[in-house]
């Protein structure tokens, strides 16, 4: 345990770890299982169209989300623009700049405009109050994004949606296993959106999925997500391959097997940051709401500079050097990086909530790669910074002068 500032690495000491500690590794299942399902799939000589594995998927994840349709995916952004094609968006679409870029470019890659809306600086999720500013005529819809896997205020924008007469769906690619109201997400809005990429506490290694209730939407969904294929020798749309393979389908099924396994070891992991963390002046930690389904899959802090007198960034920066990689989602926002920057010079004006929040945001690391000591590791290191906030940036911008002087 470090006690004083020069042991710091960032100040010269050892990295508290000899390797890398990330906020994504994978979870993994039982690898022998996996590999069994390899193997059965190399002697089937079936490795992608809708094969066996994918489609035994479909329906273990339907009837897990209590969904009608799961339309497996390659990832979750072609997942997305297969949605939003087959849901019809066009014009302009309602979709918070806090969120992973994908969101945004699922939209503008098919020329529908991404309109970034501000969030409720509490959750982190869209603010339904917000997205009735943003609305104009050529608004069609709205991309609700559940952020950290916490579901937006579903209930209001369905009102909104049906007032205004919107498409509603949702970006749930962090809230696989998370409920809203007791319903597992998925069944919400038109669809909804899940990705199952390898940083994700269940992955597929690349993958997705969308869920929907609307038989007619998922029929179109299958033949989109097959260049438009209906039969062997006709085309119905304008498709894509948005096909997930066998591989990631058997990585998949046997990722399902120890969902529990993966969900109890994050929530164990989030609770003793809570713990740990608990008061720290100017260290905010987001708490999930224990109430409902959730998955435990991100472990997020604001960190407030008044209190901290210590910078979120300088914090980043003090952490990556004792190999604790947490990183700064979404900075700087959607909005702040091209093409939407130069459309939108200006539009962080309309949310303030968003910039406030990418500037204070860390998602620090956690899974089943990590447990008690490296979380005991990491908060003690926290703590020692932010009791020592002030003199640390001193002594971080002593050695800036320094080097520049050199
Ligand atoms: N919508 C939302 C709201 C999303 O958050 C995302 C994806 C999407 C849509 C799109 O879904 P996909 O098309 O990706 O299915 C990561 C993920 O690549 C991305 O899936 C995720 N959101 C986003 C929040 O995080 P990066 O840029 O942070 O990835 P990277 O390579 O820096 O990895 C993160 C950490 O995980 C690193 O510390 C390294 C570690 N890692 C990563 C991989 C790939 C491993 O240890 N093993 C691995 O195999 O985006």
């Amino acid at each position: 345990m470090k006690s004083d500032l020069s042991q710091l690495a960032v100040l010269g000491g050892t990295p508290l770890f000899a390797a890398p500690i990330h906020v994504g590794r994978p979870n993994i299942g039982n690898r022998d299982r996996l590999l069994a399902r390899i193997n059965e799939m190399l002697d089937r000589g079936w490795l992608s169209n809708n094969g066996p594995f994918v489609q035994e998927f479909e329906r273990k994840t339907a009837e897990f989300l209590g969904v009608r349709h799961c339309i497996a995916m390659c990832n979750g952004t072609i997942a997305l623009e297969i949605a939003i094609r087959a849901t019809g968006m066009r014009g302009e679409v309602i979709v918070p700049s806090f969120t992973f870029i994908a969101t945004a470019h699922a939209l503008q890659w098919q020329e529908i405009t991404p309109v970034f809306c501000d969030i409720d600086p509490r959750t982190h999720l869209i603010d339904p109050a917000q997205v009735q500013q943003m609305i104009t005529p050529r608004t069609t819809g709205i991309v609700g994004v559940h952020v950290w896997g916490q579901p937006c205020d579903i209930e209001a924008l369905s009102q909104i949606a049906r007032r205004r007469n919107l498409t509603l769906m949702f970006d749930a690619a962090h809230a696989f296993g998370c409920s809203y109201r007791g319903r597992m997400i998925g069944n919400f809005g038109i669809a909804e959106v899940f990705s199952f990429h390898a940083t994700k506490f269940f992955n597929t290694f690349e993958g997705g999925a969308i869920a929907t209730n609307d038989d007619d939407l998922a029929a179109k969904i299958r033949l989109m997500k097959n260049f438009g294929f209906h039969g062997y020798d006709n085309v119905e749309y304008i498709g894509t391959n948005g096909k997930m393979s066998e591989v990631c389908a058997a990585m998949g099924l046997t990722g399902l097997e120890s969902l529990d396994e993966f969900v109890e070891h994050n929530r164990r992991n989030y609770r003793q940051y809570r713990r740990e963390l608990a008061g720290l002046p100017g260290i905010r930690m987001l708490a999930w709401n224990e109430s409902e389904r959730c998955n435990y899959q991100y472990v997020v802090a604001e960190i407030e500079e008044e209190l901290t007198e210590i910078s979120r960034d300088e914090l980043v920066r003090t952490l990556h050097a004792e190999n604790i990689l947490a990183r700064r989602y979404f900075y700087p926002g959607c909005h702040r990086m091209e093409p939407y920057r130069s459309f939108f010079p200006h539009a962080g004006l309309m949310l303030p909530a968003t910039e406030r929040v990418a500037q204070r945001l860390l998602v620090l690391p956690t899974g089943t790669t990590i447990g008690e000591s490296e979380i005991s590791g990491i908060c003690a290191v926290i703590r020692l910074i932010a009791a020592n906030g002030r003199a640390l940036r001193q002594r971080l911008l002593a050695g800036r002068k320094a080097a520049t002087t050199l």
